[in-house]
């Protein structure tokens, strides 16, 4: 690093001419010289859109210098640091968040309403980055949040994919798959850093030398650059910004000389080019693993950059490599990152040729492993074949550590080989593959689920034999929600009426237990006014963009009833349909006075299927089947409205959410790890129908079962139900299902093609993994339930109140909070605001 002298230091600083101004003038002039500077537009005439790009300009500004003065800091201070490794950051839009966090909204709000332009407009001009699928790369997104918002010295790791998850459009009922190339206009939040670079190497031939794991040699093969993208992430109401870095592959800098003298030019290049395809993509599974090549080099590739700029990092101030767990924390989103382990440990040996009792202790001491499924087909399983051509070392290293490990639990468990059959790093005879959750598990000084009952899950069956070998690695880690996103953004209306009622201005957007004191006012009637009054609000502004963007209207005094999420089988978006089906059923054959004392509703149902999910597609288009016959059935007078919410993201969540009534978390009981969105509709003041799954049994014991619509079996129903045979289970459908299942094969829904019609009858026949029959009694209870409910309004109003009130558990804070307590071991550290000091 370049170390300049004092009296170079004080130019250098006089020529920044100081940190950017906080006032109306300063803003709009350095928006302006965006404009003309960065954007080559002329300041006299510019679009909305180039005001975005210049106003993030603008902002980006000063994050920089926030960054560079945090990351300077930590420097410094040799900090210790933690590393959030995940092949997913589902971010969303970065504008509104990043002046909330800096605290400057009302300053470019007014400064640009100055200059002719608004500032909810433009934020409207943002594309929505989505280089994720759903919960995972949306938790990691909160941690971002939380971390700098809590003064942690940490860093997000990650790949820059130029096509995020697809954009979602319905023809003809069917799902269809748009390219997402999120880069088209550019990203103005992104700096490039073309002098952050390191190789990647794939495939070519390994030599040993010594004994044991020895010392290898790892030559020839393909060798691509890692460029690194850097995103700065304030934290709110505090000067820290920490950083997020993502890797674009590039070709690497070794020519092919002889196919150059060949004459082959152009092939050459051409060849060459194909490095870039490593990052092109995100794939775009939520719940199963995708055994490609591709996405094992995207793996590697991430992994092996990060690896080298951590060890760059903490080599600027430390010699001494046993202290590199204490100055380093790894945390693995899920296994996908989890070969960054095993690219340590070679780092270890063959690069810095530290003995391997040592490496391996290294290694154990930094890194964390968070599970994120029970789902078996989500369990990553790498060829051994496929590992051994691409990376030979790390093959013959995870064997090694197998060998070791394996050896070790026979002699904790001696005669125990139905263990070690499990436990094993490797699985299969012939075609052996890598249990990568085993790797992770092992490699890691700690295993974390995301809610009390997916961890007691994954110590009792999923990763029993483990927690019985280290009880002490298994630990919970519920998951939370940024409330500066999930609230104070997305429904300013609420927050305001928060602030104003516990009176202490913005305190609780960073303490959320403070928000409790809002239970006090449940029966107020004029807080009741005012929470009511903030709902309409949000409903009528998602009445507005459904009008918009899918030309249906609907109306505002009907219960707002939504489920939203990626559509899966253990997700039951199915189930809900069928209800609709009965529900629609049982209208018809109403006489007047019955339908009087019907709650009128709006059914929002949302979410992506993963393109070669055929049952999860079957589904989108039963549900716009329905949706299409109810919607014109003047008969029923809009008593239902059914509505496919297009293209789910995490722009049209913010919309979404706040303007919920009921929100639905149905999930087989056993299936869900915890979601997240079920926390933020509560925040919203949405009331929960939901079964004992994930985190919505914490939320129950926050909030109250009597707040919930809580129905279906759990987790022992399900064992027992699914221990029954098909005749079993046959002999016990639901008669409300068998009468919806009948009403679609005689084609009251249109014409349905003949996979949903299998599916259905395979549930007829008793095969019924994720229990619809044994729930469907119980869950259209519950939903008489929120009917009656609904009609109180009154009851209603409380019960979301209190939801809103005892949410606190649910921040992210508290989630990294107990992350930097138990498993890190880290303490925030507060870096001085140059704003506080006299310049
Ligand atoms: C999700 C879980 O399904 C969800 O319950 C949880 O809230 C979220 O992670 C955050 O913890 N899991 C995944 O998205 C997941 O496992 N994806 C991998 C299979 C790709």
């Amino acid at each position: 690093a370049l170390k300049v002298s004092e009296g170079t230091r004080e130019n250098l600083w006089s020529l920044m001419n100081s940190y950017q101004g906080r006032d109306s003038r300063s803003i709009q002039r350095s928006i302006v010289n965006h404009v003309e500077y960065t954007l080559g537009l002329t300041r006299f005439n510019f679009k909305d859109f180039n005001a975005y790009q210049a106003t993030s300009y603008s902002v980006r500004d000063r994050l920089i210098e926030q960054l560079n003065d945090s990351n300077e800091y930590f420097n410094s201070q040799n900090s210790k640091r933690v590393y959030y490794l995940s092949l997913e950051f589902l971010l969303g839009r970065m504008l509104q968040n990043s002046l909330v966090n800096i605290d400057m909204e009302k300053k470019y709000k007014d400064a640009l309403t100055d200059i002719g332009f608004k500032l909810e407009e433009i934020y409207e001009e943002e594309v929505d980055p989505a280089l994720g699928n759903g919960g995972l790369g949306r938790l990691a997104a909160c941690f971002l949040d939380s971390m700098a918002t809590l003064d942690i010295p940490a860093m997000g790791y990650g790949i820059r994919y130029d096509y995020g998850i697809f954009k979602q459009q319905i023809q003809d009922g069917y799902q269809v798959e748009q390219p997402d190339y999120w880069l088209a206009k550019g990203n103005p939040w992104e700096i490039e850093r073309p002098d952050v670079a390191y190789p990647v190497r794939f495939g070519g031939t390994f030599t040993k030398s010594g004994s044991g794991c020895g010392v290898g040699r790892w030559e020839g093969g393909e060798v691509v650059m890692a460029i690194a993208y850097d995103t700065p992430v304030p934290g709110f109401n505090t000067y820290n910004t920490n950083r997020l870095r993502l890797w674009r592959s590039r070709p690497g800098n070794e020519f092919d000389l002889q196919k150059f003298n060949d004459g082959q030019y152009d092939k050459s290049i051409m060849e060459r080019q194909r490095a870039e395809y490593i990052t092109s993509v995100l794939y775009p599974n939520d719940s199963t693993w995708e055994g490609k090549q591709l996405r094992l080099k995207q793996q590697y590739f991430f992994c092996c950059a990060t690896i080298q700029d951590i060890i760059k990092r903490f080599k600027l101030n430390n010699t001494n490599w046993n202290d590199f767990p204490k100055l380093n924390q790894i945390q693995l989103n899920d296994t996908h990152p989890a070969i960054a382990a095993i690219e340590l440990l070679r780092v270890l040996l063959d690069v810095e040729r530290l003995p391997y009792d040592q490496a391996w202790m290294i290694v154990t001491g930094t890194f964390g492993y968070t599970n994120h499924t029970v789902l078996p087909e989500a369990l990553e399983k790498w060829s051994v074949n496929m590992l051994q051509s691409l990376l030979p070392r790390h093959m013959d290293l995870i064997f090694f550590i197998n060998q070791i490990f394996l050896e070790e639990v026979k002699r904790r468990f001696p005669g125990d080989g139905r263990r070690l059959e499990v436990v094993s790093m490797i699985e299969g005879w012939e075609d052996k593959r890598v249990r990568m959750a085993n790797v992770a598990i092992v490699c890691s000084h700690h295993v974390n689920g995301v809610a009390a009952l997916h961890t007691q899950i994954l110590k009792a069956s999923v990763f029993k034999d483990f927690y019985e070998i280290f009880p002490d690695k298994f630990l919970n880690m519920t998951n939370g929600v940024t409330p500066r996103r999930w609230l104070y953004c997305c429904n300013p209306g609420l927050a305001q009426l928060i602030s104003d009622t516990i009176n202490n201005d913005d305190d609780w957007v960073t303490d959320m237990r403070m928000v409790e004191e809002i239970a006090a006012y449940a029966d107020e009637q004029g807080f009741v006014d005012k929470f009511k009054q903030v709902k309409v609000d949000c409903k009528k502004q998602l009445q507005h963009y459904i009008e918009k963007t899918q030309g249906i209207h609907i109306r505002l005094d009907a219960m707002y009833d939504v489920l939203v999420k990626r559509i899966h089988e253990y997700k039951r978006q199915l189930m809900d349909i069928l209800y609709i089906i009965h529900r629609y059923l049982q209208i018809l054959g109403m006489n007047e006075e019955q339908r009087r004392n019907v709650v009128p509703r709006v059914v929002f149902i949302g979410g992506k299927a993963a393109p070669g999910y055929k049952d999860a597609k079957g589904f989108i288009k039963l549900i716009n089947s329905v949706a299409d016959r109810i919607n014109n059935d003047k008969s029923i007078n809009d008593l239902i409205k059914v509505v496919f919410f297009k293209n789910y993201c995490v722009s049209n969540a913010q919309i979404i959410i706040p303007a919920a009534d009921l929100s639905q978390h149905i999930s087989t009981a056993g299936t869900e790890a915890s979601g997240t969105s079920n926390m933020k509709f509560t925040m919203n003041g949405a009331l929960i129908i939901g079964t004992m799954d994930g985190a919505n049994v914490e939320i129950a014991q926050e909030i109250g079962k009597e707040n919930m619509f809580v129905f279906g079996a759990d987790v022992h129903e399900v064992d027992r139900y699914r221990a029954q045979t098909d005749e079993y289970r046959k002999g016990r459908l639901d008669g409300r299902l068998r009468n919806a299942f009948r009403a679609i094969y005689e084609g009251k829904f249109g014409a349905l093609n003949d996979d949903i019609k299998g599916y259905l009858n395979r549930i007829e026949a008793g095969s019924d993994h994720y229990c619809l029959s044994l729930d469907f009694a119980s869950y259209v209870e519950a939903q008489e339930r929120a009917d009656r409910t609904y009609r109180d309004q009154a009851l209603w109003n409380k019960m979301a109140i209190i939801g809103i009130a005892k949410s606190g558990k649910f921040s992210s804070d508290r989630t990294i909070q107990e992350y930097c307590a138990q498993i890190w071991k880290i303490t925030p550290k507060r870096i001085p605001n140059p704003a506080d000091k006299p310049q």
